[in-house]
This record gives C-alpha cells, sequence and structure tokens, in this order.
C-alpha cells in the first residue's frame, strides 16, 4: 500500500482544516464500524462448531458473523456521498455498509443479537440485515446475489424517475459469478443509475482470490462491456472518497453505470470463529501495518490534527458501541409468534 498522500502546501491553514475536517468525518464513521465488528466478534465467539472451534449456545450472538475488519475505508469512502434516497445492496459482510448508509446502531447491534428491537425484528441477523428506512435493502448470503437485486432497483428507480442511484457492494469472490455479469450487462444496456464497487479483500473464504481469478480484475470486466472502472487503494479513505465522488457525479448524471475497484484487505478469518491458518503470517503483518484507520490517523496528524481529538474520538465511539451492547442483550427475545409473520406462505402459522 501507498504512504500518506503528500500534505497541501501553502502557507494558510485553510486547506489543511478543511481536510483534517474531512478525514476527522471519515475516521469517525471507520471507527464506528471497527468498534461495531469488535464488539460483534467478541459477542459471537464460541456461538457454534466451526472451523474446529468449541460448539457453544451461550453466545451472545449466535452463528459466525463475517466481520470487515480492516475494509472500513470502501465502506466510509463510498458511504460519505451516498444520500438517504440512495439505495445500498450488500453482502455476506455488510455491517459497515450498512453503518456507512446511515442504519441505527443499536438497531443493528440488537438483530445481531436476535432481539425483537433490532431492524429486522431478530428474524434476520448479520447475514439478513436490512433496513428499509435508509435504503439499506439487505445483506445477502448468497455470493453475487445482491448485485441483480440492484441492477432491479436501479431500474425502478429509473422507471419511477426518482433523484436517487444505486450503491451494490460485492467482493472480489463474486465476480467470478454469473450475477456479475447479468448485472453489469443490464445496468449498461439500460444505462441505469448503480454504483458497483467490489470491495476486493483479496481472499474469497479461505482461498486467495488471484489464484481463481483470470485477467485484470474487476475494473477490466466492467470496461470489456463499456462500463468505466476505477481501481483505487482501498486502505487509503480520501482515495476512495475521491474517486467514488468523481464516479457518483457521472452516475447521477444520468450516464449509466459506474464500477469502483477498491483493493484492501481482511484482517480477520472468513468468520469470527476462523482464525484463518491458511493464511500466510507475513501477509497478514504487512496488511496490519498498512490499515486503514491508522493511516488516516498519521495523516490527520501529519496535517496538524490532534492526537488527543482521535483519541477521544475512539473512546466515544466505543462508548456507543457498549451501550448498544448493553441496550442488545437486555432487550427481549422475539415472540415465537412472530415467526410466523412477514414470511411467505400463507396457510395459518403452525409448528410442525
Ligand atoms: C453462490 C455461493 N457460493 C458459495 C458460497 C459460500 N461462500 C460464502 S462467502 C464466500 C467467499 C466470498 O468471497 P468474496 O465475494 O470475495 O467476499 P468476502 O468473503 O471476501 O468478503 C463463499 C465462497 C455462497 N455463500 N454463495
Amino acid at each position: 500500500m501507498p504512504g500518506p498522500a503528500p500534505l497541501q502546501q501553502g502557507t494558510a491553514d485553510g486547506p489543511a482544516q478543511v481536510r483534517r475536517e474531512r478525514l476527522l468525518a471519515l475516521l469517525r464513521t471507520m471507527w464506528r464500524i471497527r468498534a461495531f465488528e469488535d464488539a460483534a466478534e467478541q459477542a459471537s465467539q464460541g456461538g457454534v462448531a466451526a472451523f474446529g472451534q468449541t460448539a457453544g449456545s451461550r453466545a451472545a450472538v449466535r452463528g459466525p458473523l463475517h466481520l470487515s475488519t480492516g475494509q472500513e475505508a470502501v465502506a466510509a469512502g463510498v458511504g460519505v456521498h451516498l444520500r438517504r434516497a440512495d439505495l445500498l445492496t450488500s453482502t455476506h459482510r455488510g455491517h459497515g455498509h450498512t453503518l456507512a448508509k446511515g442504519a441505527d446502531m443499536q438497531r443493528m447491534m440488537a438483530e445481531l443479537h436476535g432481539r425483537a428491537s433490532g431492524c429486522n425484528g431478530g428474524k434476520g441477523g448479520s447475514m439478513h440485515i436490512a433496513d428499509f428506512g435508509v435504503g439499506m435493502l439487505g445483506a445477502n448470503g448468497v455470493v453475487a446475489a445482491g448485485m441483480t437485486i440492484a441492477v432491479g432497483a436501479a431500474q425502478a428507480l429509473k422507471l419511477q424517475r426518482r433523484d436517487a442511484i444505486v450503491a451494490c457492494f460485492f467482493g472480489d469472490g463474486a465476480i467470478n459469478r454469473g450475477p456479475f455479469l447479468e448485472a453489469l450487462n443490464w445496468a449498461q444496456v439500460y444505462t441505469l443509475p448503480v454504483l458497483f464497487v467490489c470491495e476486493d479483500n483479496r481472499w474469497s473464504a479461505t482461498t486467495a482470490s488471484a489464484a481463481t481469478t483470470a485477467g485484470d480484475g474487476a475494473a477490466a470486466r466492467a470496461r470489456a462491456i463499456g462500463i468505466e472502472g476505477a481501481t483505487v487503494d482501498g486502505n487509503d479513505v480520501e482515495a476512495v472518497s475521491d474517486c467514488a465522488a468523481e464516479l457518483l457525479a457521472e452516475v447521477r448524471a444520468g450516464h449509466g453505470p459506474r464500477l469502483l475497484h477498491a483493493v484492501t484487505y481482511r484482517l480477520k478469518g472468513h468468520v469470527s470463529v476462523d482464525p484463518a491458518p491458511y493464511r500466510d503470517a507475513d501477509e497478514l503483518a504487512r496488511a496490519q501495518a498498512a490499515e486503514p484507520i491508522a493511516l488516516a490517523a498519521a495523516r490527520f496528524v501529519a496535517l496538524g490534527g490532534s492526537a488527543a481529538a482521535l483519541r477521544a474520538l475512539e473512546a466515544e465511539v466505543r462508548a456507543e458501541v457498549e451501550a448498544a451492547v448493553q441496550a442488545a442483550a437486555a432487550a427481549p427475545l422475539p415472540d415465537a409468534a412472530a415467526a410466523f409473520a412477514d414470511v411467505q406462505d400463507l396457510g395459518h402459522g403452525r409448528w410442525y
């Protein structure tokens, strides 16, 4: 990963101050995501028997979680340009995208805990979290499946002449699945307002994506069907933000879909109970040294920002997350009857 970009030149502090304020806002989002993921990880440890871990049913969050730790700059850098009316589709690793779109943290944490106060009444959990109130159409446990949903939503926006776009996040593993091509093709044919965001953390579960991906990656594949694509350092939140701003302006102007390929790294295992023994220790150490929050924080300080302000921000955000965890743990579970609400079966609810 490249180091921090050169500082703004000039005698006045104006440009540096503007940049500091922007960085601080981006850091807040990144810290909220990091702290949320740390707390969720802790709450889920020991939840299921997977990857050789001990089974147990006492974890506050049941089941493994797909954490976006280390990938925060992508969600923050794109999310800062999304408006409330815009729509979002996400992946199985979607907490960060959801937070960056403005979903309520307490309701998200309650959802992970399976509580009635969760965004989806505790029935969706981490991988099916959705918050239509902020345009978040859903995480998705099926790799690449959110992409065709995004395009359908974009088609609806266009037909209804609504002033909004769709941001569609997907992983590097998704570009080797059919819906990637189907979604990009349809979006381009109908000039649909979609920003495709390939969040390339260089791993697809336990497989290094490079070993299973031909050609030059997501942006090159997009260009092959006429969609402009840009590749950016996904650990550099300013770079992601600048690139997303440019591409989104074109999407909003009606020029059709664009694709942003953000190269980052998955610092944790595939799921919260995966110690990732298949991964090279040096690769992980290099990625840790280039992680996005430390990079942005160092840049903030180099621009004259105060380290104390950063410490205060982190403490404030961790307290916010702790309050969300406490509230989730104290919230009631859904009534059993809720199992029959919001499902498609039209018969009378009954237990089999
Ligand atoms: C259609 C489909 N195939 C396989 C899986 C199993 N699976 C879950 S996550 C994953 C890896 C996806 O990699 P990527 O898209 O890069 O996302 P990441 O996990 O790295 O965020 C796989 C293969 C699945 N959920 N859906």
